[in-house]
């Protein structure tokens, strides 16, 4: 046993290594990147021969994990909240087939969306697909769940959901840690084909082996032992927490709890737990991270002889993150400013780098599509993105990864023109080939922008998945090869890349402008490790 200061993410790579883990698999995306980071870099794991590149997509990761866990071994797959969304089709028949080796998929969300699109909630996820579900309160039951959620995943038969959120992934906490245990051996599952194979006559009886798993998952709940009921003299109100949310009511209360409170860290609820809650308090605060979930469960419809209060009441916001002060003001504490951030530093737009590749490809582009009247720029999840704020004001939307290229098709189709898609080279390779093929097979008229800085910068300089394979790629999937363009973005190329643009903005078919020029972020990183 070590103690050591981790993140929550590094808790929970750590604990997997120490668990037996055999690979990871994850894509890039705040804030559960440095999970998979932490066991890159981890010497133990490179012994062992851990398996950590990063996958393609969300999905990819998610369906080589089951595949390692189809082959018994523990696997590990992270993304942050979004990269469910990708996922999901494999998520939700994981449930069906199960697992055999242990495998725990880590969603990490964004509540007040630091750096995301939305701020789902995907316990929402755990729940459509029936499986049970984890959300530390702090970073060493982050620790405890994963080291011990292997086995439990094993147990049960089915992949764990680990929840966590911004702040247990991003703060620090001493952690205690265990030893570490052996990988599993390669073993496949006996009653493979029964289990894995989602033919319909097949997929039913899954399905009905998952209704009938639900009393289990229940039972696990109401006797683990991370789901904890406090006691206390003041029956006028009785307090659930979930995940982190736990953490923040302790601090409001450094001596000792003034209400029965009960911690709900394992999903499904333990409904034993909260009749016992309900039963003993006139009424009930509910607080939780994220969606009003287990609010929701507690109201039902009829919302009988109970009063529940919670994001739904308007007792806490109902968007945005949980937080201490807004935790005691729901209790009716007077709040002194105690958690306020200091303001050090003026408050100030994020913008892209001086020096960076995409500000050169944008005044390029800027500048030809002045001569346009109605271009429209659909641009996409990454660096580039903050080409929709001054000077550039270049993009007209961003809704998910991917969607620049298959929007800009969409309104191709309905008659806009010119039609015009901006992409990072990690988000092309994420989810933007598919769109990319559907373009080619109408020969839509449309200009793509794949601007490529050879990473994934937006997330901290991973590796792309496409680098160097780009125009390959594009023609593998029928790009003609003269309207891949491969461009310089400098500024003495101005001129150069403006006569590429309004030629391929011209041709009445899919063209893709590839402007490359390495991140300066890692070129920089690169130039410092060189010298030393
Ligand atoms: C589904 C999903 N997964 C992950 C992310 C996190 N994320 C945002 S942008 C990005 C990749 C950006 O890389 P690239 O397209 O190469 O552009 P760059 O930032 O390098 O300019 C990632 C991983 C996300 N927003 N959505």
């Amino acid at each position: 046993m070590e103690k050591h200061l981790f993140l929550g993410d590094e808790a929970i790579a750590q604990a997997a290594i120490d668990a037996g883990l055999s690979g990871v698999y994850a894509y890039p995306g705040t804030p559960s990147t440095e999970i998979t980071e932490y066991i890159q870099s981890s010497p133990i794991a490179k012994e062992r021969g851990i398996h950590s590149r990063w996958c393609a997509n969300e999905k990819t990761a998610m369906e080589a994990a089951l595949g390692m866990s189809y082959a018994g071994k523990r696997s590990l797959c992270c993304m942050k909240h979004v990269g469910m969304n990708v996922a999901a089709d494999c998520f939700m028949n994981a449930a069906m087939s199960g697992i055999n080796g242990g495998m725990i998929i880590v969603t990490a969300d964004d509540p007040s969306m630091h750096s995301s699109q939305n701020e789902q909630d995907n316990r929402v996820y755990g729940n459509f697909a029936m499986i049970p579900m984890l959300e530390p309160s702090s970073q060493q039951e982050a620790y405890d769940m994963v080291y011990h959620g292997f086995e439990l995943s094993e147990r049960l038969g089915y992949p764990i959901l680990l929840r966590i959120t911004t702040r247990m992934a991003h703060s620090r906490a001493g952690v205690v840690t265990q030893e570490l245990k052996p990988q599993n051996p390669m073993h496949c599952p006996e009653d493979g084909r029964q289990r894995y194979i989602l033919l319909p006559a097949l997929a039913r009886k899954r399905y009905q082996a998952l209704i009938a798993a639900q009393p289990v998952f229940e039972e696990a709940s109401e006797n683990s032992p991370y789901n904890i009921y406090y006691d206390a003299p003041n029956r006028k109100l009785g307090i659930i927490t979930t995940g982190i949310a736990f953490n923040y009511l302790s601090e409001n209360y450094p001596d000792g709890f003034e209400y029965p409170v009960l911690k709900i860290t394992q999903y499904p609820v333990p409904r034993k737990m909260i009749g016992r809650l309900v039963a003993s308090c006139d009424e009930i605060l509910v607080l939780e991270e994220g969606y009003p979930v287990v609010e929701q469960q507690l109201k039902g419809i009829l919302s009988i002889d109970l009063t529940v209060h919670g994001r739904l009441d308007g007792t806490l916001r109902r968007d945005g993150e949980l937080t201490p002060d807004a935790v005691g003001k729901a209790l009716g504490k007077t709040i002194t400013q105690y958690y306020a951030t200091p303001e050090v530093v003026e408050q100030r737009p994020p913008a892209l780098c001086q020096g960076c590749g995409h500000r050169d490809m944008y005044e390029a582009l800027n500048e030809v599509l002045k001569e346009y009247e109605g271009a429209k720029v659909f641009g996409d999840i990454g660096c580039y993105t903050l080409g929709a704020l001054p000077p550039f004001r270049a993009i007209d939307t961003c809704i998910d990864m991917g969607s620049s290229i298959t929007m800009a098709k969409g309104a191709a189709d309905a008659g806009v023109y010119p039609a015009v898609s901006v992409i990072g080279d990690s988000t092309f390779t994420h989810s933007g080939m598919t769109g990319l093929l559907d373009c080619v097979n109408e020969n839509t008229n449309i200009t793509i922008v794949i601007s490529d800085n050879e990473t994934t910068a937006m997330t901290g300089g991973q590796d792309s998945a496409g680098t160097g394979r780009l125009e390959s790629i594009c023609a593998g999937i029928g790009v003609a090869p003269e309207h891949i363009r491969v461009m310089v973005p400098l500024k003495k190329n101005y001129e150069e890349m403006k006569q590429i643009i309004r030629e391929e903005l011209e041709y009445k078919g899919v063209s893709v402008l590839i402007p490359r020029r390495e991140c300066i972020q890692t070129l920089t990183r690169k130039k410092r490790a060189s010298k030393k």
